[in-house]
């Protein structure tokens, strides 16, 4: 059986998730919560970071590493492209978003969701254990300075943020001119990566932890607002229908 451990909403766990379920594999999952999970995590591998999958003995921290993993032990629904200069390019971009969607709009999301201590605790919290409410509450305050600390959230480094992602998404409209996918013409880990990545900010309806009760802080839903013509936006909408749950629960196997 394979588990994943993961934070419900953190966009990188959403990014190895889909690749699971891309496979069709049945797997479950362990919602750890931030603070606590760094003692779970030490247990099986050298860093904090989720996602971690358990396969058996192994243990595969990382969402990139975790989506080599999954096509080198299940060569059905490949995710990297065999060819190797589309491979090669494929792995490039996802490196780039990796960092420059991934880790600033991250930064840029908590910057301004900090503002906002209602909200950041139900999102932090949601689907997480019984108890995760009535521990945030006492714990917020300490969590939140750990946040601070570990993303660097002060204004300037969310400007600074800002601006890197702005960059990024107008190369991502100038290569989705005319095209489907990111490389060649089939769905890739490109795709599901920059989806993945940038559905806190485009919030796709079919997102497997949806929030639907998320009200964003004013610079953020001005940030979205601007965002939400864009063709990138439309594009993670229209990936998350036609391939976030392309194999069906019910055609799924146990590996
Ligand atoms: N490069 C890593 C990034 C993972 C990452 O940044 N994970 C964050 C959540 S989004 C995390 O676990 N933070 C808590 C920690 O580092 O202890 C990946 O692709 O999985």
């Amino acid at each position: 059986m394979i588990t994943l451990y993961q934070f419900t909403i953190s966009q990188f766990c959403e990014k190895a998730r889909w690749a699971i379920d891309h496979k069709g594999l049945i797997y479950q999952t362990e919602n750890l919560l931030p603070g606590t999970h760094r003692k779970t995590a030490l247990k099986v591998s050298p860093s904090t970071q989720l996602p971690i999958l358990r396969h058996g003995l192994q243990h595969i921290q990382g969402s990139g590493k975790i989506i080599d993993y999954l096509d080198e032990q299940y060569q059905t629904r490949l995710l990297t492209p065999e060819d190797p200069k589309q491979r090669q390019n494929a792995l490039e971009l996802e490196h780039r978003l990796d960092k420059d969607i991934g880790l600033h709009l991250r930064r840029f999301f908590y910057a301004h969701m900090l503002q906002d201590s209602r909200q950041l605790r139900r999102l932090i919290t949601h689907y997480g254990p019984w108890y995760s409410n009535n521990f945030y509450r006492l714990m917020l305050p300490m969590i939140k300075r750990n946040l601070v600390k570990e993303m660097k959230l002060n204004a300037l480094e969310a400007e600074r943020s800002r601006l890197i992602i702005n960059n990024m998404l107008q190369q991502l409209d100038k290569k989705l001119e005319n095209r489907e996918y990111l490389i060649g013409d089939t769905f890739t880990r490109v795709d599901l990566t920059a989806a993945a990545l940038l559905s806190p900010i485009c919030q796709p309806d079919n997102h497997p932890y949806h929030c639907e009760f998320l009200s964003l802080p004013k610079e953020l839903a001005d940030f979205q607002n601007k965002l939400r013509d864009r063709p990138f936006f439309h594009w993670v909408q229209g990936i998350y229908q036609k391939h976030r749950w392309e194999v069906k629960p019910s055609d799924r196997y146990n590996p």
